[in-house]
């Protein structure tokens, strides 16, 4: 028993193989995306490896895309497909830790030649599915298998292990595993079942990784003293959470598939003293936010935003201020006609669901309970405001 169609996508995966088919592997660009992008790639490029050398000659080099957050959004968009399409005429596009609501893109991108696979772990809005060929998502209707809390990386880790069987060495493995494991973390995933065995055995022996990237930034942090191997992680992962890209690829992709250690030590320094100026502009903005709320107690939940605020750091800021005040958190980056917002949550809420009833006032929103992001124009900013008050009030008084 497994997760519904990873031995159909697993099976499809290894056909392009034979095939020497263009394989385009599209994913959100968080870590949680990215790792499952290198995760998938690097199975494929295991595949490759054992074909003869005539064959592996004519093979398209893999193509990532990585649409980036602020311009293009969260999951598959038109541009985004319509660069792929200059890159290569169609082929098998594996959309990873997206395209679960993306009905009309998916479409899209069938009608242009491709094949679709989504790997995705959100939840399908109203259970509708676009029209790929295979959909791995616990939470589509019609997946019976009992978990259903993976990190998107934990989907592709599956999948990886039906795409090489027993071809998968145990050192590929527990390298896919350390990747799996950070990224189940970085998604603040349910520690329980599989994902506690993924976090177990990946963080196993990260100080002996044999992927550079981890070995340089372990290298890099040696001056630093760590309580606990989770302590690291945090680090790592806060790390790795760089938003830099270039063509349409993220650092954090670029690092983590950096063969030479060398070059690795290098980028770990810059991902180093990125990471020291966002913690910087997070502490401040969390620190203006919190004066501001203290003058105005007693509201159920906090909803701010500002034009000068860069989405990119509202996440985190977001988690901090609603640790401190222990209520929910809408933070938005208003942009000319729209806003674009993140959400956390304290336990017991649920953001996704806070966000449901006001559906008609978004144009897009989703995410996970306890985190979240929507996009709204901004002429519907008060009355979305207006009727999470209605929805918080409401809560309260059960
Ligand atoms: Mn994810």
């Amino acid at each position: 028993m497994n997760v519904k169609n990873m031995d159909l996508a697993a099976e499809r995966i290894r056909q392009s193989v034979e095939k020497g088919e263009q394989v385009v592997l599209y994913g959100d660009s968080d870590l949680d995306g990215v790792s499952s992008v290198v995760i998938i790639k690097e199975s494929i490029e295991n595949l490759l490896s054992l074909l003869p050398d005539e064959r592996k000659k004519d093979y398209p080099k893999i193509l990532a895309y990585f649409p980036q957050r602020q311009s293009e959004g969260y999951g598959l968009n038109d541009k985004a497909l319509a660069f792929i399409k200059t890159q290569t005429k169609g082929g098998l596009l594996i959309t990873l830790d997206c395209g679960i609501t993306n009905y009309d893109e998916v479409a899209d991108a069938k009608q242009s030649g491709f094949s679709v696979i989504i790997v995705d772990h959100h939840l399908p809005i109203g259970g509708r599915l676009p029209v790929a060929d295979i959909v791995i998502d616990p939470k589509q209707p019609g997946d019976d298998f009992l978990f259903k809390e993976y990190a998107n990386a934990g989907l592709a880790f599956k999948l990886a292990e039906e795409i090489l069987k027993e071809k998968m060495s145990p050192m590929l493995r527990q390298n896919f595993l350390e990747l799996t494991a950070l990224a189940t973390i970085a998604d603040m995933m349910p520690e329980t079942d599989e994902n506690q065995t993924f976090i177990f055995e990946g963080l196993a022996d990260i100080e002996n990784s044999r992927r550079p990237a981890i070995q340089a930034l372990r290298n890099l942090l040696r001056g630093e003293i760590f309580n606990s191997t989770r302590d690291l992680v945090s680090k790592i992962n806060g790390l790795l959470n760089s938003s830099r890209m270039e063509n349409h690829i993220t650092f954090a992709y670029t690092y983590l598939t950096e063969p030479d250690i060398i070059k690795a030590k290098k980028m770990a320094k810059e991902l180093l003293q990125e990471h020291e100026s966002r913690q910087k502009e997070v502490y401040s903005l969390t620190e203006n936010i919190k004066a501001v709320i203290s003058e105005s107690p007693g509201t159920p939940f906090i909803f701010m935003g500002s034009a000068n605020w860069n989405i990119e750091f509202l996440g985190a800021v977001a988690s901090r201020v609603s640790n401190f005040f222990d209520k929910p958190v809408f933070l938005y980056q208003k942009y000319d006609d729209f806003s674009r917002g993140t959400v956390r949550v304290p336990k017991g809420y649920d953001a996704v669901k806070a966000m449901e009833t006001c559906k008609e006032l978004l144009r897009t929103f989703g995410g996970h309970p306890p985190a979240a992001g929507f996009t709204v124009v901004n002429k519907n900013l008060e009355k979305f405001e207006a009727c999470l008050k209605k929805y918080f009030n409401n809560l309260n008084l059960e």
